[in-house]
């Protein structure tokens, strides 16, 4: 199995926020050729593929999750000519470019949408949802959107309802129409064969709906669809498909990946984040961090796909906060922190994800005002929330510790005004904590933390216990360490971090002891972990047995 091991087992990848990267014309926007320029940063860090959140044709009403043009690139992040020559030159570097593939819906100002609320018998019509007023009048049910409010709007022109389970500007596709299906693996077999790497599907849980029985998620024709999808476009050929599926669960989790699966290669689940979120009021309302009940789903995940299936790992994305802010320390610990988040994370059995910024330990930004937020969700539950009577301060609680624009600043390339990100405006404020975090200052220390994720991407090339070890926990009710221990054939790597800023002590329990070479640690000294240990704030270690 090892020996054949698709290419993504041993890769590191790379998330890519378009808009925040890397702006090359000076408009406060990121773009491709931005990107392009900082190809070199990626290839010195190791990674094999690049997520790409969307660069499409879009009004950005959702910043590009709103697609107007599958086979077009919004004018702001460049040309396809831009396009083919990010593929390339990234190829070049051994790097392959995923695609975002956002087909639960499109942007209301899509050709379609445009012809389908033209008339109820234009031939597009159907590629959406319509419904009927209910018989009373109002929606045709109670089905909530994922940003707030209903999940149904009016159509003056025909009379209808149409379904959009995000902003009403991203009606929802209709994955019933066999046409609509056809017309979307062309398009992605276009894109396979403009040379992308594959694709990450946003929110694809979701396309196997049936809104009239109020199934959103895992719907009776999910895994239909993906198995026509795979057949029609994927197979045969030698790409990498990341399903975000916010419901999955182990089991179901293994429908998608398993071997015998063909569907995709790995899901991208929140099982670990949710975890962290309050039960009534969600992501909205901070919550205090519980590294038991952490630990408990990503044992859960790493011990059910231990045989088959894949785990995505990763602390952070374009959605969430910043890791070191919400699981490390910002501010005293931040570098070991995040050490010890990129240790932890990236010695589990899966593909790891480096979310933009996160190689620099990039933290929240603390807005104070409303006017600073850009995000259309947190724009929406902004209104909501205090149309509810939610005080500015409790709003301004939630949206700072968990709202999308935290992931959204700025890259911080240097310590120049803007980030060295844009040399006009930037579209949202750069964190003002760039004139010390930044590439160019961690890139010039040796002990950075650039230099520590460069060092685990090539351990996961170079080792197969890495790729391929079973995963045992140990301590796994200590409520401020975690322990495990990853094996194949005669190879044992044993890890052990501290998620507190104090010196904790603790005895190794005797499964997880070794001694060896550590291949992976934030603070020098330690080869061994037998006995009783002392850890040091944050400290974390792996340890390869010998
Ligand atoms: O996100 C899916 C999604 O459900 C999010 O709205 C999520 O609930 C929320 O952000 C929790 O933090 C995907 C994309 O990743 C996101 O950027 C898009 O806005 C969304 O789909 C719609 O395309």
């Amino acid at each position: 199995m090892t020996d054949h091991a698709p290419w993504w087992q041993a890769a590191t990848a790379y998330q890519i926020y378009p808009r925040s990267f890397c702006d090359s014309d000076g408009d406060g926007i990121g773009d491709i050729p931005g990107i392009i320029s900082k190809l070199d940063h990626l290839a010195d860090l190791g990674i094999g593929f690049v997520w790409l959140s969307p660069v499409y044709a879009s009004p950005m009403a959702d910043n590009g999750y709103d697609i107007s043009d599958y086979r077009d690139i919004a004018p702001e992040f460049g040309t396809l000519a831009d396009m083919d020559r990010l593929i390339a030159e990234a190829k070049a570097r051994g790097i392959g470019i995923v695609m975002d593939l956002v087909v639960n819906h499109s942007s209301d100002e899509h050709e379609w949408f445009r012809q389908a609320r033209e008339s109820r018998d234009n031939p597009y019509r159907d590629y959406y949802v319509w419904r009927d007023p209910a018989p009373g009048g109002g929606a045709p049910n109670d089905l909530q959107s994922n940003f707030g409010g209903p999940a149904w709007s009016y159509d003056e022109r025909t009379g209808q309802y149409y379904l959009h389970l995000f902003d009403r500007k991203q009606p929802d596709l209709n994955w019933q129409n066999p046409e609509l299906r056809r017309a979307i693996y062309d398009m992605m077999n276009w894109w396979l064969d403009r040379g992308v790497a594959g694709f990450r599907m946003d929110v694809i849980d979701l396309i196997g709906k049936d809104p009239d029985a109020g199934i959103i998620a895992d719907g009776p024709d999910l895994h239909p669809f993906l198995r026509e999808m795979h057949d029609a476009t994927l197979k045969g050929r030698d790409v990498v498909t990341v399903g975000e599926a916010w419901s999955a669960t182990t089991e179901g989790a293994l429908k998608y990946s398993g071997r015998e699966a063909g569907e995709l290669s790995m899901v991208f689940q929140f099982a670990h984040i949710v975890q962290g979120w309050d039960e009534k009021h969600g992501k909205w309302k901070p919550k205090p961090f519980d590294l038991v009940g952490l630990k408990r789903v990503l044992t859960e995940w790493q011990v059910a796909l231990a045989q088959d299936g894949w785990n995505s790992l990763f602390w952070s994305n374009h959605d969430l906060p910043r890791a070191v802010s919400k699981y490390g320390d910002d501010g005293r610990f931040r570098v070991v922190s995040a050490k010890m988040l990129a240790t932890v994370l990236h010695m589990m059995k899966g593909t790891p994800y480096i979310y933009q910024g996160e190689e620099i330990g990039m933290t929240n930004i603390r807005f104070t005002d409303i006017s600073q937020f850009r995000d259309i969700e947190t724009l929406n539950f902004h209104r909501i929330q205090t149309a509810a009577g939610v005080t500015p301060g409790d709003f301004l609680a939630g949206a700072n510790s968990n709202g999308r624009d935290n992931a959204r600043t700025p890259m911080q390339w240097d310590a120049s005004d803007q980030a060295g990100f844009t040399t006009g405006e930037p579209w949202i404020e750069v964190n003002p904590n760039h004139a010390t975090i930044n590439v160019a200052a961690d890139r010039a220390d040796p002990d950075g933390i650039i230099a520590h994720y460069r060092e685990l991407a090539g351990l996961r090339r170079a080792l197969p216990v890495m790729r391929h070890g079973d995963y045992t926990p140990y301590l796994e009710d200590h409520p401020k360490l975690m322990a495990y221990a990853r094996r194949l054939d005669d190879a044992q790597i044993s890890v052990l971090a501290n998620f507190t800023g104090e010196t904790v002590s603790a005895d190794v329990p005797e499964g997880l002891a070794v001694s060896g070479r550590a291949i992976s640690a934030n603070y020098p000294g330690r080869d061994a972990l037998k006995g009783t240990v002392e850890l040091r704030p944050y400290e974390a270690v792996a340890i390869l047995a010998e």
